[in-house]
């Protein structure tokens, strides 16, 4: 039963996770607009760009300025809490003042030292005193805090709106102190979402009693107000969920309650009864009100009902049939039945209790059968929950979250599935919270975020989601996440970075599956772009960088020890190992590139032999970490080390193969051995073997000895050979890894041109047109780079080109037309060490004005457009964020008509993610007859320019062939410009 409980909601999950890609693509990554939120109070939201200014208090308040002096807490204050402040909140002052160094704490007037007012009418003439903004309408959880001085003395005061604003406003105190100094600012703050926070909702062992405990700790000090408990694995509030609880369990709940009550932190209980149940029934409804009573008594606060597994055919009594029939109507009336006794009972028994119920249909978009009845016959006190559109939905925005209201009619509860990993356990989901517009939250009677199993992990992503919660139109998920980051850390530096390596290759997740590996990319990427330049010295620093990279990842593992109490690394303990193989992995990678680099064969050799049952253990891990850039990095490293090595080339023998026999006599430079060494250490020189040529005509012919290392490369002086071989020198039997021979008689290197053909103004400025050289030579290979330019044609290349060996390197090819050449197609031929290839230069005559689709009279119009929200007008309107889109399908078109005819010379693209990789730019006159002005076949995205020679074009189109994605095409902008008339 459980299992099969289990595995339907998994099955539901992978379906709805399908169905959160496909909606997530039809929308802008990380678009969302800021509406201004009805009803909010008055108030400035912090300038993000102030931070460096003003100490960093998370959440991010809605407002707080750096204003006054700081106050200094020395070794005495007096500390003058209101009567009816909230002794938690006067508590933690008390051990925040004791921590920073103050030794006696005087609790009346006038006492010593700084004054710390805590509520009541000193705090109110405090604040008035020090400026600070009036209350107005600051809402529920809201305070006002200032620091300064009043009448001659060090004051730091504080008021809170409702029963925690104080609370809220100590947190935000506890990180204004540094030191034993006290920040001169003035602050006020609310809560953008009246209730927010977490579920405990996976699949998987529940949290256990401590990390409940400092879930909640961690909630306190986030602002967060709601704790959903609802394990997935949980029985009593499933398939037992008329059973109390067992009293180990009542009490580890009560002092749950107890901890949240201190935390400020309302505690939720979620109960499924429906597989269960029979829904008409008076005794089992009164089972369940009982069971909720029962879990009042323990300290929830607020209720859930959950029916997202229910079957619209099946009932579980035959009164239930009777009763209300079948199908979604009939299922929602059930629902809406039970759920309006719970909130009678509620009423009744314990006003004040919230009650929400989880529909069946969750997750969908718009009106259903369902929906329509449950929103019908819903008490009108109950909340409806839902997770966006979509069980994980990539985004959510404030139109689908006034939709789901719509068609609920009643307040919502937004339960985000992230980061919960219960589908994809291979999984840590440890980046921000990103692509859930403002609208979401403010829009949301309650915002709860789905956590992981690992719940110390969890802290991360839930940070981040807290504070977007507390404001989310002050939210920035990169910030935010550095500071949740050093939140988890505690303050060691150390940890800290570690945590920045664990965090950052596990930061993907469907809300932003490009996030892996940030930090890390742009170091990765530096180190191949400086292996192809003949900078040693900008090479070296980017070995060393990324390498240092490297070896935090290795140590992760022993730095992350001490995390929150140690509770981190058992939970987290595949995904840490995994971190620390790709970070040992990672170094030996570099260790090896740099060793070829620097012509040392044998030091390369050994961390190849030391990288490979590295590679063997990532591959077999259960953990994704890094995914889709921590592998291939060492893939690449390995293969960029065959090429080195020569162990990639066609005529090297494979593993195991001592002898390499060739079909023809050849010349050969020299020969390369790669050999492991015996039981893993490096045999002695005598018993290591040699290296031999068989020379047609005359036998086996010794080059030298195998080194003890594994690693000869022995020069064969142009000799003509038709075999080289491997022998042993009477020890064991060296294991052939990679037997290399170079040949003389090929081309010293390799030579590609990165594009064929390139687009050059007549009278413009050089064009970029690179080519690509490999060295076919066991060492670097010099040479001219040629180029036969045709009259009308200036192509720039450097005197004397280094390919160094086993590196593509490119090589800067720079083309010129000068004024007066005539437009059309020249053919430049280019070559290298005896190897040709033909460039084609397409000259075109200048362009310039203004872009002809912005004139007035322009209109866009296309063969189909993929909603109402990506008109085709929307690449003509000189917004960046809007975009035009079309349905799937291959053959789309988009097109404009301009204000006048006209002879086009560019037309440049900006496509976002769903762009084409070969199109057609067509021109008509009148909007009839077509023409093709210029054909893409290798379109890239992003913003591609495309020249032509276009008389007379009134219209302008782009004509896809090809998609790149399985989705239709989108384009931000489309832009057109005029050929510049005698300027050829
Ligand atoms: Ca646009």
């Amino acid at each position: 039963m459980r299992l099969g409980a289990r595995r339907r909601t998994a099955a539901a999950v992978a379906v709805a996770v399908i169905g959160g890609l496909l909606g997530g693509a039809g929308t802008a990554h990380g678009a969302t607009a800021q509406p201004q939120e009805p009803g909010s109070p008055a108030g400035t939201a912090q300038d993000p760009k102030d931070t460096a200014a003003t100490p960093s208090v998370w959440p991010r308040p809605q407002s707080l300025r750096a204003r006054g002096e700081a106050v200094r807490l020395g070794d005495e204050v007096t500390l003058v809490a209101d009567p009816s402040a909230d002794p938690y909140a006067v508590e933690l002052v008390e051990e925040l003042l004791r921590e920073s160094g103050v030794r006696t704490l005087h609790t009346r007037l006038p006492g010593r030292g700084p004054v710390v007012h805590l509520g009541g009418g000193d705090a109110l003439s405090a604040l008035r005193a020090l400026r600070a903004p009036e209350r107005t309408d600051l809402p529920s959880g809201g305070y006002r805090l200032a620091v300064g001085r009043v009448a001659d003395r060090d004051t730091v005061a504080l008021d809170g709106v409702g029963e925690d604003g104080l609370f809220h406003g100590v947190q935000t105190l506890r990180q204004l102190v540094d030191g034993g100094t006290v920040a001169g600012v003035v602050v006020r703050d609310w809560p953008g979402t009246a209730v927010r926070g977490t579920t405990e909702g996976f699949y998987g062992r529940p949290w256990d009693r401590e990390q409940r405990l400092a879930q909640l700790d961690f909630m306190g000090r986030t602002k967060q107000n709601r704790y959903l408990y609802a394990p997935g694995d949980d029985p009593f509030r499933q398939t037992r969920w008329r059973d109390p609880y067992p009293a180990a369990q009542r009490a580890e709940l009560r002092e749950l309650a107890e901890r949240a009550r201190r935390n400020h932190v309302t505690l939720a209980w979620a109960v499924a009864p429906a597989q269960s149940m029979c829904l008409a029934d008076e005794a089992d409804v009164k089972a369940l009100t009982r069971k909720v009573d029962a879990m009042w008594a323990l300290g929830f606060r607020a209720f859930q009902l959950q029916f997202q597994d229910v079957s619209y055919s099946e009932w579980h009594c035959s009164k239930d049939a009777d009763t209300f029939g079948s199908g979604p109507r009939a299922a929602a009336e059930a629902h809406a039945r039970v759920a309006g006794e719970v909130a009678r009972h509620l009423a009744e028994r314990h006003p004040g209790a919230e009650l929400s119920v989880m529909p069946t249909e969750f997750y969908q978009e718009g009106t259903t059968d369902y929906r329509r009845a449950l929103a019908d016959r819903l008490d009108g006190t109950v909340r409806v929950a839902w997770t966006g559109v979509g069980v994980v939905p990539r985004t959510i925005t404030g139109r689908e979250l006034a939709g789901a209201r719509d068609a609920f009619g009643h307040p919502l509860v937004t339960m985000d599935n992230y980061p919960v990993n219960d589908y994809a356990q291979d999984r840590l989901f440890l980046g921000p919270y990103t692509g859930r517009e403002p609208a979401v939250a403010t829009g949301s009677a309650a915002l709860l975020a789905n956590a992981m199993e690992q719940a110390t992990a969890s802290r991360v992503p839930l940070f981040t989601a807290a504070d977007y919660a507390w404001n989310p139109k002050g939210y920035r998920p990169e910030q935010s996440w550095q500071a949740a980051l050093d939140d988890l850390a505690g303050g060691d530096a150390g940890a800290r970075e570690a945590l920045r390596a664990l965090a950052g290759n596990d930061a993907s997740s469907i809300l932003d599956p490009d996030d892996e590996s940030a930090y890390l990319r742009p170091l990765l990427d530096e180190f191949w772009r400086s292996r192809t330049t003949a900078d040693t010295g900008a090479r070296d620093r980017a070995a060393a960088a990324l390498r240092a990279a490297f070896t935090v990842m290795r140590r992760a593992p022993e730095r992350l020890a001490g995390t929150a109490d140690g509770r981190l690394v058992p939970e987290v303990r595949p995904w840490l190992d995994q971190l620390a193989r790709y970070g040992k992995a990672g170094e030996l990678a570099v260790d090896m590139l740099q060793a070829q680099g620097r012509g040392d064969g044998e030091a390369a050799w050994r961390a190849s032999l030391a990288l490979e049952p590295l590679r063997t253990d990532v591959a077999a891990s259960r953990a994704t970490v890094g995914k889709g850039v921590l592998t291939p990095f060492l893939d690449r490293a390995v293969k960029e080390s065959r090429a080195w090595t020569g162990a990639d080339q066609a005529s090297a023998g494979r593993p195991g193969q001592d002898v390499v026999r060739l079909a023809r006599p050849r010349p050969l430079t020299a020969v390369t051995a790669m050999t492991a060494p015996a039981n893993g250490s490096p045999r002695s020189a005598e018993s290591a073997g040699r290296l031999e040529v068989h020379v047609p005509g005359e036998g086996w012919r010794r080059l030298g000895p195998l080194s003890a290392g594994g690693w000869t490369q022995a020069d064969a002086a142009g000799l003509r050979v038709d075999a080289v071989r491997v022998t042993t020198g009477g020890g064991d039997s060296p294991a052939v890894r990679s037997l290399v021979p170079w040949f003389a008689d090929e081309p010293a290197a390799g030579l590609d041109l990165v594009r064929e053909t390139t687009s050059a103004e007549i009278g413009g400025g050089p064009q970029r047109a690179d080519v690509r050289l490999t060295a076919q030579r066991p060492g670097e290979v010099r040479g001219t780079l040629t180029a036969k330019a045709p009259a009308g044609i200036k192509v720039t290349v450097p005197k004397q080109t280094t390919v160094p060996r086993g590196v593509r390197t490119t090589v800067p090819v720079e083309v010129t037309v000068p004024k007066d050449t005539p437009a059309g197609e020249y053919r430049v031929p280019l070559s290298f060490a005896g190897q040709e290839r033909t460039l084609t230069v397409r000259a075109f005559p200048p362009t310039g004005g203004g872009d002809l689709t912005r004139e007035a009279g322009a209109t866009a119009s296309s063969s189909g457009d993929e909603t109402t929200d990506f008109p085709a007008a929307a690449a003509i309107d000189g917004d960046t964020g809007t975009r035009w889109s079309s349905p799937a399908g291959p053959s789309a078109w988009w097109q404009v008509e301009l204000a006048r005819p006209a002879r086009v010379g560019q037309v440049t693209l900006h496509w976002q993610d769903a762009y084409a990789t070969r199109y057609r730019i067509q021109v008509s006159a009148d909007g009839k007859v077509w023409r093709t002005a210029a054909t893409v076949t290798d379109g890239r995205g992003g913003r591609e320019s495309v020249r032509m020679d276009a008389q007379g074009a009134r219209f302008v189109r782009v004509q896809g062939d090809e998609r790149a994605t399985e989705f239709g095409y989108s384009l931000f902008s489309v832009e057109a410009y005029a050929v510049v008339e005698g300027g050829e």
